[in-house]
């Protein structure tokens, strides 16, 4: 037996995660990270989010956190989702209802400074930059609030054998909220990680994470970043080059 309790824990070691309202444990490899629609549409002035009249500067504050836990994720090789909230061209996924409520100053489709609103393939549909999806990783394209509506997204988990989810992305009350509570309908024990996401209401940040935690976690955890990544196991060391062939002589110098 070793004395060493610094040392790293065995990779099939459960991750155990202080987290609201009890510890969220799960097993290396089975939590898929999951990012919730931020793009340029939510996070930028110009695109939809300021369309409906809100200040969209309160959501830059997610973008470090939630590429901190990308890294990490990616460092671990475990699964990473990207969400975008948009639209076919034609908009034929988009229900009336939905486009037409309100007054906004430009509807899902018009065209402003970024492109059109929420319609996939225009700039302000993409992902900010700095948290920009990497060949292979998987992008939901979600035409609801909440990521498993009318998408591939519970098969995608399926094929990665993904038991927990752990949550990034804007809005904590809308989107992201919807689809923690899809999630939980559909067995999946979920955390929200506090400083990686935001709402054009800070209050209502507050009173989402209240509301998921709140009942023995009725919905699902919450956890601050740092809670996070401490609890994280280290990342398996970079496959080291093969060593040379030893039967080959090496060759003289000089020539
Ligand atoms: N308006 C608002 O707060 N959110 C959305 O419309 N979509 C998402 O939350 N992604």
């Amino acid at each position: 037996m070793s004395d060493d309790h610094t040392a790293t824990a065995p990779p099939t070691a459960l991750v155990t995660i202080a987290a609201r309202p009890f510890a969220f444990t799960f097993p290396p490899g089975r939590a898929a990270l999951v990012i919730i629609d931020m793009q340029r549409d939510f996070i930028e002035p110009g695109g939809f989010g300021a369309s409906l009249g809100n200040d969209v500067s309160r959501l830059e504050a997610a973008v470090a956190p939630t590429r901190a836990l990308l890294d990490a994720w990616r460092a671990r090789g475990w699964p990473v989702v990207h969400t975008r909230e948009s639209h076919a061209p034609d908009l034929s996924d988009c229900p009336p209802a939905k486009r037409t409520r309100g007054n906004p100053r430009l509807r899902i489709g018009d065209h402003g400074p970024m492109g059109r609103l929420l319609v996939r393939g225009e700039p302000g549909c993409d992902i900010v930059p700095a948290l920009a999806p990497l060949p292979g990783e998987v992008v939901i394209d979600k035409p609801g609030k909440g990521a498993f509506h009318a998408t591939p997204l519970q098969g995608r988990l399926t094929a990665f054998d993904v038991s927990h989810l752990v949550f990034a992305g804007v809005t904590t009350e809308v989107c992201v909220q919807t689809t923690m509570r899809e999630a939980n309908d559909r067995g999946y024990d979920s955390l929200l990680v506090e400083e990686a996401t935001a709402s054009y209401f800070p209050h209502f940040k507050d009173s989402a994470i209240e509301m998921i935690v709140a009942q023995g976690g009725i919905v699902g955890w919450a956890a601050p970043l740092a809670a996070v990544l401490r609890a994280l196991p280290e990342p398996a060391p970079a496959t080291a080059p093969p060593p040379p062939p030893t039967n080959v002589a090496p060759s003289p110098p000089g020539r």
